[in-house]
């Protein structure tokens, strides 16, 4: 379930909305969207501290604290209260259309009394052209948004779909007659989205585990309900269904509820050849109707002549020929990692010092940690030479001091940004310096196709950039990728010796797996790594190592698998620094 923290966070980042919405201090709005995000990255639970503790946080003041109190004493905020009363909610809605933003929903509603996403129709109609500050470009941009938002379709983002997964299964493990308990679904298979959860419980008496389920304090609302399946909305508005089996059916039902029902189709076309029957309740004999197997999924794989086969494979790309011929990949699993190689500080917009991130690196077990900040082209970062020459000192100094044995690594690097031309933001003598660089697209997305291709090729072909961050810049459900012919980079990664990042924050997951396929089919190598503004999203790691292994990746793929060494040899790339 959402930390309280998360809570907070939320209702100060729509707080610092509405203050824009209702035409509110911009510097008092800003504020408070720091406060919501230095809140919703503090590793510590929000709801244990008082008003002088609270204040610790860096980016929480005093008013700040007063309302995160008055929160938790009486469950809402009277200042945020009043705004929400101003304006109608949809209002609110509408700046989650990509390309809109707090000050046009403002003037729409203002000027037209726009409140929700009929605001399609208001383009359409050109209501909106009269208006100062919407030209055809935001008119293009809003449509554009709006089918963003429709698309993602009520579908919900894995982190969220995890934390109600994860609280769900372990609040039902715990009823007497509970045998075993597991999410199943999309999320099992570790989709970048979730339609629903689909929650898998094997007991002799369903009733007393479906009575607990509905009584759970975040359920809503109970769909429906009955002796095998129940299905309810949670207060966040996330469905989930819960399906209770017997125990002998387990491997059966959880192979069937795992899907992908693409895979499922080729799993039951292969019992059918074999004269078997395979369903939820488990694998039969088509002629006698007698159960053959289905306690384990192990048991139901192996009678269909199948190695188990891991979730993140089963969309019937292939896994199925690969099982049957004894060539499914050894995938890349977060045990495999030894460090991460994208991570942020408070220098620039990350919220916490290098020591916090480097101890919860090291917490982690990662024997390497590379510390990557925001290069000076990122203006509002305000970075400079020196700014990161003395971080960089900081950066040896520390080197050695945390880990087991005191023996984490600790790399210095950047996340440069890659200019409209491909250049990046320092020269090469300067770049030389570094352990290592990101490089990453932050500006100038609808360069078109021909631009963008080139210029993150040229940034592969900077000797001193080792991994193109956040390839696409996709941030699922808000901005699309951007439009570069994907194969032409992946070349161009393969020839340089550039990695690939396969991103793991849960907005972005990028690259995603499709693409992850093809890129290890040009001989592309990939750094899996979490993007970290915050000691909490280190954590994060674990979906981006779901997407490699959707992607079908190994060990071997991901250069933050290996041993340093061979990392440092990689760093090089051809230039032989
Ligand atoms: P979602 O919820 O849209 O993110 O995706 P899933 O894959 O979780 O789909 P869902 O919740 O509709 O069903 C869960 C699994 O149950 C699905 O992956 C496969 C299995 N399943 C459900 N209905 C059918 C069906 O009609 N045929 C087959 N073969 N499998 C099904
Ligand atoms: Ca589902
Ligand atoms: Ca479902
Ligand atoms: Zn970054």
């Amino acid at each position: 379930m959402a930390r309280s923290n998360d809570e907070v966070a939320a209702l100060f980042a729509e707080y610092a909305d509405l203050i824009s919405i209702t035409g509110g201090d911009a510097f008092k709005a800003r504020a408070y969207e720091k406060a919501a995000r230095a809140i919703g990255g503090h590793h510590a639970e929000l709801s244990g501290l008082d008003a002088k503790g609270l204040q610790e946080i860096p980016g929480v003041g005093r008013s700040v604290a007063e309302k995160v109190v008055e929160y938790f004493r009486d469950g809402s905020v009277s200042a945020v209260e009043e705004l929400r009363a101003k304006i109608p909610a949809g209002v609110r809605r509408l700046t989650a259309v990509p390309g809109l933003g707090p000050k046009k929903a403002h003037v729409l509603y203002e000027e037209l009394g726009i409140a929700s996403v009929e605001l399609a129709d208001a383009v359409h109609a050109e209501r909106l052209r009269d208006l100062k500050g919407f030209g055809p470009r935001t008119e293009e941009r809003i449509l554009h948004g709006i089918d963003l938002l429709r698309s993602a379709g009520g579908r919900v983002l894995i982190d969220v779909a995890m934390d109600t997964a994860e609280t769900i299964v372990g609040a039902l493990s715990g009823v007497t007659g509970c045998r075993r308990c597991a999410y199943a679904g999309s999320l099992r298979r570790v989709r970048e989205t979730v339609g629903d959860l689909d929650v898998l419980v094997a007991a002799e008496d369903s009733a007393p585990v479906m009575r607990a389920f509905t009584e759970l304090p975040y359920v809503a609302e109970v769909i429906a309900h009955g002796p095998t399946k129940t299905s309810v909305r949670t207060s966040e508005g996330l469905a989930v269904d819960l399906r209770v089996v017997r125990p002998q059916s387990w491997g059966a039902a959880l192979q069937y509820f795992t899907g992908s029902r693409a895979h499922n189709i080729r799993t039951r076309e292969l019992a059918v050849r074999q004269g078997l029957k395979l369903s939820e309740y488990g694998l039969f004999d088509a002629e006698s109707g007698e159960l053959v197997v289905s306690e384990t999924e192990e048991d139901v794989y192996a009678r269909l002549g199948l190695p188990w086969i891991p979730p993140t494979l089963r969309e019937d790309r292939g896994e199925i020929e690969a099982g049957l011929r004894g060539g499914l990949p050894d995938l890349v699993t977060e045990d495999d990692i030894r460090g991460d190689l994208h991570t942020h500080t408070n220098l620039t917009d990350g919220l916490a010092p290098l020591e916090e991130m480097a101890a919860a690196a090291a917490e982690r077990g990662y024997a390497y940690y590379a510390v990557t900040d925001h290069g000076p082209d990122m203006a509002m970062q305000r970075m400079t030479d020196e700014r990161m020459l003395a971080q960089r000192e900081r950066v040896r100094a520390l080197d050695g001091r945390y880990g087991p044995g005191r023996g984490m690594r600790l790399l210095h690097g950047a996340e440069l940004n890659i200019a409209p031309d491909g250049e990046v933001d320092w020269p090469a003598a300067f770049l030389a310096g570094f352990d290592l660089c990101v490089a990453s697209v932050h500006s100038h997305f609808d360069q078109g196709r021909e631009a963008l291709t080139r210029r993150i090729v040229r940034a592969c072909e900077n000797p001193y950039v080792h991994v193109i961050g956040h390839p696409t810049t996709r941030i699922i459900g808000r901005r699309p990728a951007i439009d570069a012919d994907l194969d032409a980079v992946f070349a161009a990664c393969a020839r340089t010796g550039t990695a690939l990042e396969i991103n793991a924050h849960p907005d972005r997951l990028d690259l995603r797996d499709e693409d992850i396929l093809r890129a290890k089919r040009h001989g592309v190598k990939f750094a899996v790594d979490s993007d970290a503004h915050a000691v909490v999203h280190l954590a994060n790691l674990r979906y981006g190592i779901g997407t490699a292994q959707r992607g079908w990746l190994t060990a071997d793929d991901v250069i933050n698998t290996w041993p340093l060494t061979r990392l440092r040899r990689f760093l090089r790339k051809r230039h032989g620094r």
